[in-house]
């Protein structure tokens, strides 16, 4: 899946929001590309609670591909 995060700036939001996937699915990886704001994850959870994961640590996700 992979979400679109305009408000990931910087490092330290890659790093925040990697942080917040991984702690809702330990098992997930996490792509970030901060020049592009975007957030690819691997998980078998639904999108919406990685979404989820993604709003409560500050950010605004945009779910571009299922
Ligand atoms: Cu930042």
């Amino acid at each position: 899946m992979q979400f679109s995060v305009e408000d990931m700036r910087c490092e330290h939001c890659a790093h925040a929001i990697t942080g917040a996937v991984r702690e809702a699915d330990p098992l997930a990886s996490v792509a970030v590309d901060v020049g592009a704001k975007c957030v690819t994850v691997d998980s078998r959870m639904p999108p919406d609670e990685i979404a989820k994961a993604v709003v409560d640590a500050g950010y605004t996700p945009v779910i571009r591909h299922a």
